[in-house]
């Protein structure tokens, strides 16, 4: 069984990739829910839908999140109305909001109505939120402390950001799909792959999941992370931005000092072959291809490459 620790586009891209390469029983996919907000009364879980509708094949290609083929009729009467549209919610999403509202409200689990909703999508493969329980983001910034989406959407990520909290993380709890694995322990998790998401704003709230970092830091498990950072810049998204305001160097070398040990080989882009030798002289295995996720042919090769990393690994 490979875990693999996803957040939002990027994850979602590799998941993909992930798919097409390993069987149902062979994968898990854990998702970032400290992305999570309440917004119009509506529970919003824009990871999980992220990696929902990409694996179902319904995503908007440009964008990464939402629905391909929209429509927005909804969020322009809401204008009208004098609503908040600054999160942009389409017609076709709604549906999920509402559904996983009203399961939340009636006191279900947000695991089993992430499968529910997932095999409604046509997922074979097992995709759950890393906790069932409140995991909330908060940046902080010269703008003060900002809730994620207010940091991200709202706010367009142009705060500086100082910091992250994690609320909930003390006393969140795998949920239960992913604590049967955790239980089940090393023999049965062959692998864990980081997928190139946000090491700070995606990445760290999966970690701050205490059976998760377990998984991660155990000896008998091996951990290959795909570097989100190619030729000195993100793919998308914040990630370069917020490396610069950290003081971390904007390349490869400060992703793989900000995880250190935990990660025990590492994927890099074509362009970042000159980092290899560094990597490898601190005793880390380095794999280097192209990690430009263009499609999902290219998805499944990625996966390849680091599955194939986590068999070198485990073999020695
Ligand atoms: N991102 C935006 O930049 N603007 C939006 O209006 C927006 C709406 C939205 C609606 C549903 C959803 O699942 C995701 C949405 N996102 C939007 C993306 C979201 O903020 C990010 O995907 C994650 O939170 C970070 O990866």
């Amino acid at each position: 069984m490979i875990l693999a620790l996803a957040g939002g586009v990027g994850g979602a891209r590799l998941a993909q990739g992930l798919v097409q390469v390993l069987e149902p029983g062979q994968l898990a996919i854990v998702v970032n829910v400290g992305d999570d907000f309440e917004h119009l009364g509506l529970h919003v879980s824009p990871d999980l839908d992220t990696v929902m509708y990409t694996l179902g094949g319904v995503h908007n290609p440009d964008t990464g999140w939402g629905r391909a083929g929209e429509t927005w009729n909804f969020l322009a009467t809401l204008g009208r109305i004098g609503g908040d549209t600054w999160f942009r919610l389409g017609d076709n999403d709604l549906a999920v909001h509402l559904e996983r509202t009203r399961r939340l409200r009636a006191g279900e689990p947000l695991s089993r109505i992430t499968a529910d909703f997932c095999r409604g999508f046509g997922i074979a493969h097992a995709v759950m939120p890393a906790t069932d329980d409140r995991l909330r983001t908060f940046v902080d910034t010269d703008a003060g402390e900002l809730a994620f989406q207010e940091y991200f959407v709202r706010q367009r990520c142009e705060p500086v950001v100082r910091g992250f909290r994690f609320e909930g993380a003390q006393g969140a709890r795998a949920c239960a799909p992913l604590a049967a694995l955790a239980a089940a322990g090393a023999p049965h998790i062959d692998g864990i792959v980081l997928c190139p998401s946000n090491p700070w704003l995606s990445v760290a709230p999966l970690l701050a999941v205490r059976e998760l970092a377990a998984l991660v830091d155990a000896p008998s498990i091996p951990v290959v992370a795909v570097s989100p950072i190619v030729g000195g810049d993100a793919i998308k998204g914040p990630a370069a931005k917020i490396m610069r305001e950290l003081g971390h160097p904007v390349d490869v070398s400060g992703v793989v000092a900000h995880y250190g040990r935990r990660v025990d080989g590492w994927v890099v882009d074509e362009r970042d072959r000159g980092f290899a030798a560094a990597i490898e002289a601190a005793g880390q295995r380095v794999a280097v291809t192209d990690t430009m996720m263009t499609g999902p042919a290219r998805a499944a090769a990625l996966a390849r490459t680091a599955l194939a990393l986590l068999d070198a690994l485990r073999t020695g």
